[in-house]
């Protein structure tokens, strides 16, 4: 039988209030040794359920606090087990009193995320359901809360029942016709049927992977990348962006040989900003690494931040050009003239600006003054304007979650090899085969597949209590 367990679910030492959730078997049993009601009568195991009761907390004689105690049945419970939910005082006492008194009749103090996996084992929500949960508690902007709750009541669990159905449709016919295969004349599956069925998978899986980058720029902010020749001031914009001292600045060439990288919010959005080794030619063995991971973060991000020093902007352009220019494309550049400070009139400022118009026209450009913190509103709302997030509807199915992404990666590989097989008119045993792993790795996004460890690594990364 289940342990019963008990933990504290609001937050410690916050707030006037705070609840103590205790679900198992035995959580209707045990809550009734320590609380004593405030009216005489029925106690808590004849207590209806869904259903308030106001009364106290006692060790023995020892009053520990007033409390209001909510009591849920099984199934139909967040855990899908009997629970019970104690309110009592925010003190941190009171809650170690009421904690120590559930163990002591027999609790045990619950792992993080144990309530939200005992739902999942219960079949209360799929994985994916409860992975959104912790998304959900996580969330700190309106995109990120929409996402998070689209995908905990289920919008995704039901597209991919949806697809895992039709895959089992093809997959039986498929099978069929492998069962009566002495029949020569025998075809249950219609091909061009099956190639048109399979096309529409396809479809629908790969606008799910594809919804994957709008998903993870909201959820993990949008990458910018700041690149640029080293001194620029890439570290100190960082640092101005994200209001915090976050880099080292500093005057010698080739300060940052790391990636550094935050997210913050700015008008709604969030971005996620990385400074970078800046680039140049060097024999230094570490910041040649330094400059290799430039690169990847600018293959990786959205946006990319080009800082330039006005004052030496038609030689940088020239220099970097060529390394920069074609990695950007798809992505929005914005060139950063910085330490306009140091310019000394309107004529420096047209000559810079001469060697922005050869470059593509969607490159934008903006002069700032990083150190100074001039024209830093307007960065941020080229920045805003570059950020490009489509207006999500109630209802829009957007992956945000990296296993998903990779799983549906895989069901996508699958369901191109059964494409593949049907039109080379290749034998059914071989196309079922994909058929089946396409399924496979479908149904460890739900978790009817997944392992026991990578279970505990999901449920491990939640809050307790929760
Ligand atoms: N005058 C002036 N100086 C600036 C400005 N922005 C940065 N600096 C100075 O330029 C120098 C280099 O700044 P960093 O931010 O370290 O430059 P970086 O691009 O990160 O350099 P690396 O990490 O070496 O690639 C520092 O001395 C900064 O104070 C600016 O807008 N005006
Ligand atoms: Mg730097």
């Amino acid at each position: 039988m289940e342990d019963t367990i008990c933990a504290v679910s609001t937050a410690p030492g916050a707030g006037g209030i705070a609840v103590i959730r205790v679900s198992g078997p035995k959580a209707i049993a045990i809550c009734n040794t320590i609380f004593v009601p405030s009216t005489a009568g029925k106690d808590l195991l004849s207590q209806k359920a869904y259903t308030l009761r106001y009364g106290s907390i006692r060790r023995g004689e020892e009053l520990i606090d007033e409390v209001l105690v909510a009591l849920f049945r099984a199934p139909h419970s967040f855990t899908g087990e009997d629970t019970v939910e104690i309110t009592c005082h925010g003190s941190v006492y009171v809650q170690q009193q009421i904690m120590q008194l559930l163990i002591e009749s027999g609790c045990r103090s619950a792992l993080p995320g144990e309530y939200t996996q005992r739902a999942f084992m219960n079949g209360k929500m799929d994985l994916s359901q409860a992975e959104a949960v912790a998304d959900l508690i996580a969330s700190t902007s309106a995109g990120q809360h929409r996402l998070a709750l689209n995908q905990m009541r289920g919008g995704f669990s039901h597209e991919l029942r949806n697809l895992r159905e039709q895959l089992l449709h093809i997959t039986s016919l498929m099978e069929l016709e492998l069962d009566f295969s002495d029949h020569e004349e025998l075809e249950f599956a219609d091909r061009s049927e099956l190639s048109t069925l399979a096309a529409h998978i396809e479809t629908v899986i790969s606008r799910l992977a594809n919804s994957f980058s709008v998903g993870n720029a909201i959820k993990n902010g949008i990458p910018v990348a700041i690149i640029g020749e080293t001194n620029a001031g890439k570290s100190t914009l960082l640092n101005v962006l994200l209001n915090e001292d976050k880099a080292i600045v500093s005057d010698i060439h080739g300060t940052t040989r790391d990636v550094i990288e935050d997210t913050i919010n700015i008008g709604g959005i969030t971005f996620r900003f990385i400074d970078t080794a800046g680039i140049r030619e060097t024999h230094d063995v570490i910041e040649s690494i330094g400059i290799e991971r430039t690169f990847q973060k600018l293959d990786q991000a959205n946006i990319v931040l080009w800082m330039i020093d006005a004052a030496d902007a038609s030689l940088q352009i020239a220099q970097l050009s060529e390394k920069i220019l074609p990695r950007s494309e798809g992505k929005q550049l914005i060139l950063v003239f910085n330490k306009a400070d140091l310019l000394t009139g309107t004529s420096d400022v047209i000559s810079v600006r001469r060697n922005v118009a050869s470059l593509p026209e969607n490159v934008k450009s903006i002069f700032i003054s990083a150190k100074k913190r001039e024209h830093i509103d307007e960065l941020q709302d080229l920045l805003i304007q570059a950020a490009h997030i489509p207006s999500l509807s109630q209802n829009d199915i957007i992956v945000t979650n990296i296993r998903h992404y990779e799983a549906l990666t895989h069901a996508l590989e699958s369901i191109h090899r059964v494409q593949e097989g049907l039109s080379a008119n290749l034998s059914g045993d071989f196309i079922s085969q994909d058929l089946r792993e396409c399924i496979f790795h479908l149904s460890d996004i739900v978790g009817e597949v997944t392992t026991d460890q990578v279970l505990g690594n999901i449920f491990e990364r939640f809050c307790i209590g929760k």
